[in-house]
């Protein structure tokens, strides 16, 4: 083979129907029939490569590699990552950014999250003991937005609470809609950034003064690669992405509910569980359950990958769910299997369902922690602190509708603590 080999092709003048009715399993069905973990495409009237796999995945996550600049869809900026976030930027703005952003990351903080997160579930369990039935994905939306609240440093009154749980909430969830839904998600980005600007703009005035070593406080006050304090909306925008991502756990505290409702015997095990086994849980959650589709990069460089030339500024889309689901990485992938993370030596390129890489200074998830931390904690309250009915619904997600939660959100009754 030559580095001049032609890359596979999906034939034809555009695939943005097939994302659409494929969904999650767009990459990964066209890798199958291609016979290739690399292909090219065209959504949105545009060339893509689409990559998939471990390869794949140290390629696209090797520094210089690929870059940001241009690369997510405006639509995706304009709801779910915001302007000059720091998902868009590359080189040493990206470097001073992401360094901010894993300044409230430490040891510490996450202990802090942890015990914040027990104490909520503590006080919401009260309140449904006194109810007959809640739809899980509601209740947790609004419960992590008061933890991301209480840990980013500024309490909010119930009501305006609740709108900004809704709020942050249709901001995922319309990243990837089109028509009247995304434009739901355009409009809560305004209104969230607009609240949060005016926050800001008192915390610099000295109205308002978070504690030390909170996303509010750090953020308002950090200086970026040229010593200057940050604007004001780009502070909003990086508060917002440790914010929205926090509600964004619903999702896979669903997933969590789900798997423990149609695994019996995954939960049984989880009875005598220590830290290890509620991770091997929340990782098979991560790894079986759709969220993130993929990632967009473009490249940095002209590069030869598996023989193949890759362009410089050639759009690539790195397949998430695909590589969580790829047979050559794990065994039975369809299968949900905790055990299967029993001997699992950490590899940064194949469990990748929050991107991979490095967690410090890639563009890797950069609430990878506090993900799987809240996770756990939640997980110990489903399924061993609680008592619940599941009463009839329709449980069942869809594999094309991007992000795919539960069509019933997951409806419990009677709840009682054990
Ligand atoms: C980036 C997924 C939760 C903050 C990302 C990326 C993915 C992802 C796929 C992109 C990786 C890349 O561009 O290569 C998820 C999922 C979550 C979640 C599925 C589950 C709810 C969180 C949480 C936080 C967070 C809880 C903050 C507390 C971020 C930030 C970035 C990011 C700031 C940008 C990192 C960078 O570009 O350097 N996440 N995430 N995420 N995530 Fe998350
Ligand atoms: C977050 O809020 O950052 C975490 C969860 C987001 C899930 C969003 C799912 C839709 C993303 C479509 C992205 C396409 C990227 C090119």
């Amino acid at each position: 083979m030559t580095a001049n080999n032609e890359m596979p092709k999906d034939e034809g003048i555009d695939h943005t129907l097939g994302l659409l009715e494929e969904g999650y399993k767009f990459i990964l069905n066209r890798r199958r029939s291609l016979k290739s973990e690399i292909f090219e495409t065209r959504i949105l009237g545009k060339k893509a490569i689409c990559m998939s796999g471990r390869d794949a995945t140290e390629i696209f996550y090797t520094p210089d590699n690929f870059k940001r600049e241009n690369a997510a869809p405006n639509r995706v900026v304009q709801s779910l990552f915001g302007k000059n976030s720091v998902q868009t930027l590359d080189g040493e703005e990206h470097r001073n950014r992401k360094e901010m952003l894993m300044s409230i990351m430490s040891d510490e903080r996450i202990d802090q999250l942890k015990e914040i997160t027990k104490q909520f579930w503590e006080k919401t369990i009260d309140e449904w003991e006194t109810k007959y039935e809640i739809i899980l994905y509601d209740e947790m939306k609004e419960m992590l937005c008061k933890i991301a609240c209480v840990w980013a440093g500024v309490l909010v009154e119930e009501e305006e609470l609740r709108w900004l749980a809704k709020e942050l909430s249709e901001m995922y969830e319309s990243a990837a809609s089109i028509g009247p839904t995304h434009w739901k998600g355009r409009n809560a980005r305004n209104q969230v950034e607009k609240w949060m600007k005016e926050l800001i703009q008192k915390i610099r005035d000295k109205k308002l003064i978070p504690p030390e070593g909170t996303a509010l406080h750090k953020f308002s006050l950090h200086k970026d690669e040229n010593g200057e304090l940050l604007d004001i909306e780009t502070v909003a925008v990086e508060v917002i992405n440790i914010y929205r991502p926090i509600v964004a756990i619903s999702v896979y505290i669903n997933f969590l509910a789900l798997a423990i409702i149609e695994h019996p015997d995954e939960k049984k095990k989880l009875k005598k569980a220590d830290d290890k086994d509620f991770e091997m849980f929340v990782n098979e959650v991560r790894r079986f359950y759709p969220f993130f589709p993929f990632v967009a990069a473009r490249a940095n460089r002209d590069f030869t990958w598996k023989d193949y030339k890759i362009k410089k500024d050639t759009l690539a889309l790195l397949d998430l769910y695909g590589t969580n689901h790829d047979g050559d990485i794990w065994e039975d992938p369809e299968a949900f299997k905790p055990g299967r993370f029993i001997d699992w030596k950490e590899d940064r390129f194949t469990l990748i369902p929050q991107g991979g890489g490095d967690y410090l200074s890639g563009h890797r998830c950069a609430g990878e922690k506090v993900t799987l931390e809240i996770m756990k904690v939640s997980l110990d309250y489903l399924a061993n602190k609680l008592d619940f009915e599941v009463p009839e619904q329709d449980l069942s997600f869809e594999l094309n509708d991007i992000p795919s939660i539960p069509h019933s959100r997951i409806i419990l009754r009677n709840i009682r603590r054990k």
